[in-house]
């Protein structure tokens, strides 16, 4: 018998102990940040389990307008929506939310208050939903300075500003993978215990990368440097193999795949989207946050990504891309 592995198996870093176990070195703190995470954990699993019964829901029509009762049902990505901003709000631990679902920022009521901004988008990846392929959750932690005293602006902070960041993804098994700020963590919801087990510790992206992933759909409407780099993907001039395409379509499994293999993940502004499409509070910034953590980079086209200042009406960046 293999004891080394056996010892893997039976001894399982689940999300929580992960998480105690980089609070014991912090004396200060009090658990605040494990509680809050435990409720974001509760809201991957829901989404989890409401992905993947979407299917089957939506043969009977839970999924339409409908159902076979003639009750309204709600679209998953409103659905996932309240599920977050109720576990969060219910965690006592977040003073404001900020979703990619709701139009305004939410205020957490005085007496349910703690020291955290959440910014989320519940289910990324939409146009995926209705064939199967893989969604995700993304989320950032910002800490506030006085949590009775908030205002908009605790949240227009620069990415490098965030505490944690982290995305879940609802694919062939669920991942939720997680930075505190020192490295990143991925863990898989093992369905038979309802836990998150480590099963990528210490996350490095790779520093060579055979792909490259961009929505091509696009290229007519791309700038000068844009078309010239992926032509140089395509047609390297070094002698070099041509880099292989991949893209989904589905910012999380876009992602996922580029920190594990390598490569590129890119949106590049274009002349139809100036500011490119990516939402900088709830997709670029924890996405980058991430990549950094893992050894990659994010960058603007023109900064680094984690350096911007969003501000109140603009929520997308110019050009996003890893590991130039
Ligand atoms: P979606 O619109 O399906 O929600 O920013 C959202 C996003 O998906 C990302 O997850 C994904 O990377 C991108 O948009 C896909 O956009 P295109 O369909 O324009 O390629």
């Amino acid at each position: 018998m293999d004891h080394e592995a056996e010892t893997h198996r039976t001894d399982l870093m689940t999300i929580t102990r992960y998480v105690l176990n980089e609070q014991s070195r912090h004396p200060e703190s009090r658990g605040d940040f494990t509680i809050l995470l435990s409720h974001i954990v509760l809201g991957c699993k829901f989404v989890c389990s409401a992905v993947s019964k979407a299917g089957l829901a939506k043969l009977i029509g839970l999924a339409g307008e409908t159902n076979v009762q003639g009750e309204e049902q709600k679209k998953l990505d409103v659905l996932s929506n309240e599920v977050f901003v109720k576990a969060l709000i219910s965690s006592g631990r977040t003073c404001i939310l900020v979703s990619e679902e709701g139009e305004e920022a939410t205020f957490v009521d005085p007496s349910l208050r703690g020291k955290y901004c959440v910014v989320f988008d519940p289910l990324d990846g939409s146009s995926n939903i209705d064939c199967g392929v893989s969604i995700g959750t993304i989320f950032g932690v910002y800490m506030v300075k006085d949590k009775d005293n908030v205002t908009l602006d605790e949240v227009l902070q620069p990415g490098k500003n965030m505490l944690a960041a982290g995305y879940c993804m609802y694919g062939s098994s669920c991942t939720l993978v997680l930075s505190t700020g020192s490295g990143v963590n991925g863990f898989t919801l093992d369905p038979s215990l309802g836990e998150f087990i480590l099963t990528h510790p210490d996350i490095k992206i790779p520093k060579k990368g055979k792909i490259y992933s961009v929505n091509e759909g696009n290229a007519k409407n791309w700038d000068g440097p844009t078309t010239k780099y992926v032509e140089k993907c395509k047609y390297p001039k070094d002698g070099a193999s041509p880099k292989s395409l991949r893209y989904i379509g589905s910012m999380v499994a876009d992602v996922h795949r580029t920190l594990l293999y390598g490569g590129i993940f890119l949106y590049p502004a274009d002349k139809k989207s100036p500011n490119g499409k990516l939402r900088v509070l709830y997709e670029v910034f924890p996405m980058s946050f991430l990549m950094e953590q893992a050894g990659g980079q994010a960058f603007t086209g023109k900064q680094r990504a984690l350096d911007l200042v969003p501000y109140e009406d603009t929520s997308e960046v110019a050009h996003l891309s890893w590991q130039l």
